[in-house]
């Protein structure tokens, strides 16, 4: 017998495929039935996988087509409301923004890049009408989106930055052009004329004519020793450089305006046309250059209403704005006006008080004149964080800010002399520039000088003199340095405005003083510092000078404030102190064949050692102060209509804007 022949394998397989009732009828049938045959061979589990992933994938294809549905009903809904709203014939261009609604205009602070998350639809529908909601809610956005793209800045800055050695270098989008005033506010014109200033002025007094022969001996020796550079180096009949842009040429503009010396101011305004470029690969200081070189150009636009001076002012005012790009908004220290990288000084990350809070008249103006707000919009960022920072003793300020954190270092130590003294000027006059509506910066001014009463005020001994010393965590000095001497003209010019008669009080007994520190030396000239006597029982004199702070640097402070008190009070006294000290400088700082020198030792009169450098300063303050300290006319730059920067160029008083 046969044993049975074996089960043909997998017959049920064919069976079933027969069942089906499919004969071959090409490939494709054949496929199916391979495909189906392979199907069968699997195991259970492996047919469980295969249809678990399919089902899978058949879902999320469903999902997927569902939100894709969604989106297309979405963008068909908006085109057909787009195309009702849109006019007939829609513009070309979007509508301009405003430059304060757009945190990409200001102060060149942002990265320049279109920032694309902020953009829906197309631009010219997102314009509003302004109210007064939106623009706040604008300012919010603007000030919460600046704190994100301050890191995100951080970010991108690394990106498009040349690292220096400070690692702080940022590589700007430098604007060498003019920026477009199309998109933003109109420009504000100085009137034809500018007020108190006559194109032919009336003949000047003695004393002016001493000072204008001053300033002719101090210009003979720029011009024949040092044309064109920064600071004449009288003794040795040469020049010295700090940022190679004619400074004491552009900070002496203005004097020259003011002492009608029109040949010389002809002469200089032809080298700003002709040599004065702006596109130098140098570092410049931000505050130093503001108020000498922005400053200067200002105040020669506005009393000689020539264009030439707005031009050059925007161009190196764009040039300043990187120094700005800092993660907290307070300005670095220097910035190259050539390749736009701003940087902290050498040796520290932070910025000196004075310097980021001196520079707001000059930015203000700027951007009124231009109609552009960045320059405004980035110097008074920093007001506000100084405002609202801690670490301040009654409206004293410590002398350093950091840059990357923005808040106070060095804290506990106060003074109104070096690196803190301008801040208190500045709060007050751009309260008076801006028309004395900006009540914040009255309230911090005000504070501050209840500040100085309460921890800074003394008085010496024999003579009782008034003095501002300095406080150290709590310990008082009373050294008081010659820039403090400030104070008094300030201090008449808030009671001119109307802030209490103390003030006025206070300035009086302060100006006495600081004529004191000039007159109590054998040179009739102030130190650079002094220190003074505390105890009645010593032989001292009041005013102590030590070796290290002898010298003087031509400086302006004294007789800026015997201006103010004689043109506040009208007292002839202040007049005479000035031409005391005009006098000494003849005496012992005049070099016979130009110039005038900064001196190592006022105490020494038969040798008073100069020190071969004339200060751009002494032209464009010192000379100027004292001319119109001689001046009898109150409508000489009448103080109700300027204000002087703290390097004494004049800008206007802002007018109240014209109602109907
Ligand atoms: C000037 O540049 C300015 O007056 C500044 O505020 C202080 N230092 C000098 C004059 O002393």
């Amino acid at each position: 017998m046969y044993p049975p022949p074996p089960p043909a394998p997998h017959r049920d397989f064919i069976s079933v495929t027969l069942s089906l009732g499919q004969s071959y009828d090409g490939s494709k049938s054949w496929r199916r039935r391979s495909c189906w045959r392979k199907w069968k061979q699997l195991s259970r589990l492996q047919r469980n996988v295969i249809l678990f992933f399919l089902t899978f994938l058949v879902l999320c294809g469903l999902l997927s087509y569902i939100s894709v549905a969604d989106q297309w009903r979405a963008v068909d809904g908006r085109s057909a409301e787009e195309r009702k709203a849109r006019p007939a014939d829609p513009p070309v261009l979007p509508a301009p923004q405003k430059a304060d609604a757009n945190p990409e205009n200001s102060p060149g602070l942002l990265p320049q890049k279109p920032q694309r998350h902020f953009r829906r639809g197309p631009p010219n529908l997102q314009i509003r009408a302004p109210d007064k909601d939106s623009k706040d809610r604008r300012q919010d956005d603007t000030r919460r989106r600046d704190e994100v793209v301050g890191d995100a800045r951080q970010e991108d800055s690394t990106q498009r930055t040349v690292v220096s050695w400070r690692g702080a270098v940022i590589e700007p989008e430098q604007g060498t052009e003019p920026p477009s005033r199309k998109a933003e506010g109109p420009p504000t014109k100085p009137s034809s004329q500018a007020p108190g200033i006559q194109n032919q002025p009336a003949s000047p007094n003695e004393r002016q004519r001493a000072v204008i022969d001053a300033f002719r001996h101090a210009w003979t020796g720029y011009r024949k020793f040092a044309w064109g550079h920064d600071e004449l180096k009288p003794v040795s009949r040469s020049f010295s450089e700090w940022f190679g842009l004619g400074l004491t040429l552009i900070d002496a503009l203005d004097t020259m305006w003011i002492l009608g010396l029109k040949k010389e101011f002809e002469e200089a305004r032809k080298w700003v046309s002709k040599k004065l470029r702006f596109q130098k690969d140098v570092d410049v200081n931000l505050f130093e250059s503001t108020i000498r070189i922005l400053g200067g150009l200002l105040s020669a636009y506005h009393l000689s209403g020539d264009d030439l001076f707005l031009r050059k002012a925007e161009d190196f005012g764009n040039r300043l704005l990187p120094a700005f790009q800092t993660p907290s908004r307070i300005p670095y220290s220097d910035v190259n006006i050539g390749t736009g990288a701003a940087h902290p000084p050498r040796w520290t990350s932070d910025s000196t008080v004075a310097e980021v809070t001196s520079i707001q008249l000059e930015f203000r103006e700027l951007s009124r004149l231009t109609g552009s707000k960045k320059f405004q919009e980035a110097a008074e960022e920093v007001t506000r964080r100084v405002h609202s920072l801690s670490g301040k003793k009654d409206g004293l300020v410590p002398m350093f800010i950091n840059t990357h954190s923005g808040l106070f270092t060095h804290m506990g130590v106060f003074t109104l002399g070096a690196r803190a003294d301008s801040y208190y000027e500045y709060l007050l006059k751009q309260w008076i520039q801006g028309g004395k509506k900006e009540t914040q910066l009255l309230e911090d001014y005000l504070e501050a000088v209840e500040g100085i009463k309460r921890h800074l005020l003394r008085r010496s001994e024999p003579r009782k003199l008034t003095f501002v010393g300095e406080l150290a965590h709590g310990r008082f000095s009373a050294k008081m340095d010659h820039l403090v001497c400030f104070l008094p003209g300030t201090l008449a010019l808030g009671a001119h405005h109307g802030l209490p008669a103390d003030h006025m009080e206070l300035a009086r007994a302060l100006m006495d003083t600081c004529y004191q520190m000039n007159r109590q030396m054998e040179t009739g000239l102030s130190p650079e510092i002094v220190h003074f006597n505390l105890y009645p029982q010593s032989d001292r004199k009041d005013v102590q000078v030590k070796p290290a702070d002898r010298h003087n640097l031509l400086r302006p402070e004294t007789v800026e404030s015997l201006f103010y008190l004689h043109r506040l009070t009208g007292e002839r006294k202040y007049q005479d102190w000035g031409w005391e000290i005009l006098q000494s400088f003849n005496k012992y700082t005049r070099v016979p064949s130009g110039g005038y020198s900064s001196i190592s030792n006022v105490q020494d009169p038969l040798n008073p050692q100069p020190r071969d450098k004339m200060e751009s300063f002494f032209l464009g303050e010192t000379l100027k102060y004292l001319y119109l300290l001689f001046s009898d006319d109150p409508a000489l730059l009448s103080l109700d209509a300027y204000v002087f920067n703290t390097e004494a160029h004049p800008l206007p008083i802002w007018a109240p804007p014209r109602v109907g």
